[in-house]
């Protein structure tokens, strides 16, 4: 692809932003190694998965209503998790990227999904534990992540549940059936973990 993503969200988010999404790409690189994972998608999926994190709350509601991407009542009353979904959407409609893979990794980065791809994971986790965190118990998520993948996103979605809980805020139902997902997949070992 004919373009620099690293210098379009250098335009597009503060500086802040733009450096927290090139440490979630030094992140995600981290946790693709030894994966056959495709690193060119890891690398745009990271570099602008926050594409939308700096569009108005009002403009983000628009764009959702419009491209009919609403799914429930926690993304009325807390507009900021529309960042994924419309900033997957522009990214398609904007940048012209049509890779499902990674337009769904951008998609799904705030909440998870069931289900999640290897590329969704990586997205995810490495968004919530890239240098830059530095919530209660990130260190423990870091060291567990490069464990196991599999057991890190589960304490993600707990920990993410929880803080969530103590806000008082919606649960959104994708954390939910994200959670229940990787949750009976343990438990039936559909997956190999490291213990
Ligand atoms: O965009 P970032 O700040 O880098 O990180 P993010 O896309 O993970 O967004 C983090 C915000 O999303 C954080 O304030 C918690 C919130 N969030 C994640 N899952 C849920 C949620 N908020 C609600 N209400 N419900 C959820 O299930
Ligand atoms: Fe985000
Ligand atoms: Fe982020």
């Amino acid at each position: 692809m004919d373009f620099c993503a690293e210098r379009i969200i250098k335009q597009r988010l503060s500086s802040e932003r733009a450096s927290h999404s090139v440490r979630v790409l030094d992140t995600a690189l981290e946790l693709a190694e030894g994966s056959k994972i495709d690193l060119e998608k890891v690398r745009l999926a990271a570099l602008l998965h926050d594409y939308a994190k700096e569009v108005p709350p009002e403009k983000m509601l628009l764009i959702a209503r419009e491209q009919q991407l609403l799914t429930c009542a926690a993304e009325e009353a807390q507009p900021d998790l529309l960042h994924a979904p419309v900033g997957s959407w522009l990214c398609r409609s904007e940048l012209g990227i049509e890779d499902e893979e990674i337009l769904q990794a951008i998609r799904y980065h705030t909440t998870g999904r069931k289900d999640m791809s290897a590329l969704d994971i990586i997205i995810y986790l490495a968004d919530l534990i890239e240098p830059g965190r530095s919530f209660d118990k990130a260190d423990e998520l870091r060291r567990v992540c490069r464990q196991d993948i599999y057991q890190g996103l589960l304490m993600a979605f707990d920990l993410t549940i929880c803080h969530v809980i103590e806000r008082r805020f919606l649960i959104h139902p994708f954390t939910v059936e994200a959670r229940n997902s990787i949750l009976l997949k343990l438990a039936h070992k559909d997956i190999k973990t490291e213990e």
